[in-house]
């Protein structure tokens, strides 16, 4: 495996493997290095996101049944750096002293992972924005946790709907736009894969969050 750095040079998608399942926050591995996680409605296409985006076709598990990933998934792109795949939310099936378990679980994880640096939130570009979403997105605007949507399965519409959608879902959340981000998402297609690998990047390895290099030593 690569060098184990959260700081050094760019991540390495296709180092990806899996560590670990939890059906608790609790049980996640410790809390130090960096980590994102992947979050959205069941089938808004989380788990094909992080395969299309590792170059793996099965590291994490897809379904066409709705609420297939129950256990929250760690993987570890390095020795300090990790992509977490969040079981689905809204889904109608899901006895409701369950949701509101796991509810409380993700506003828990929002506020206190320490490691979390940065949400990637997915939306079928169908059905943007459900109630659901936005109350996910409430918690990580009140924990001040970066969001970059996907706006997921861009393949079932036009690229004029699409762009359509992107504008008016950006227009929504203009408010927040220092925080969040939206981009157009297709693991079929591919689509925005490169997009998306290069906003991880910036959260696994943005230097601004490591201690600053004393000025002498920058001088020429
Ligand atoms: N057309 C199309 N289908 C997709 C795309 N991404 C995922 N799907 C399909 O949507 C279904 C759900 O995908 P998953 O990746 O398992 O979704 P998930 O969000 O991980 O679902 P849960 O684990 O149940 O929460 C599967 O049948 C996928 O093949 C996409 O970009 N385009
Ligand atoms: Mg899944």
């Amino acid at each position: 495996m690569a060098i184990p750095t959260a700081h050094s040079s760019n991540v390495n998608f296709r180092e990806a493997c899996f560590i670990q399942s939890a059906s608790e926050i609790e049980n996640a591995p410790p809390d130090q290095g960096w980590e994102v996680a992947f979050a959205g409605r069941s089938n808004s296409g989380k788990s094909s996101a992080i395969n299309a985006l590792t170059g793996s076709k099965k590291l994490a598990r897809t379904s066409r049944t709705p609420g297939r990933t129950q256990l929250i998934n760690f993987f570890a792109l390095s020795d300090s750096q990790r992509l977490v795949d969040l079981p689905g939310y809204g889904f109608a099936k899901v006895p409701l002293a369950v949701k509101k378990k796991w509810n409380q679980q993700l506003e828990r994880y929002l506020q206190y992972r320490e490691s979390l640096r940065g949400l990637v939130m997915l939306m079928d570009i169908r059905h943007p924005l459900t109630d659901p979403d936005k109350q996910m997105l409430g918690w990580a605007v009140a924990a001040s946790m970066p969001v970059h949507i996907l706006l997921t399965k861009a393949d079932k519409l036009k690229r004029g709907p699409a762009q359509n959608t992107l504008l008016s879902v950006r227009g929504e959340l203009a408010a927040h736009a220092e925080l969040v981000s939206v981009q157009c998402f297709s693991s079929l297609k591919p689509q925005g894969v490169d997009e998306l690998g290069k906003q991880i990047n910036l959260w696994l390895t943005d230097e601004s969050v490591m201690d600053p290099m004393p000025e002498t030593l920058e001088a020429d």
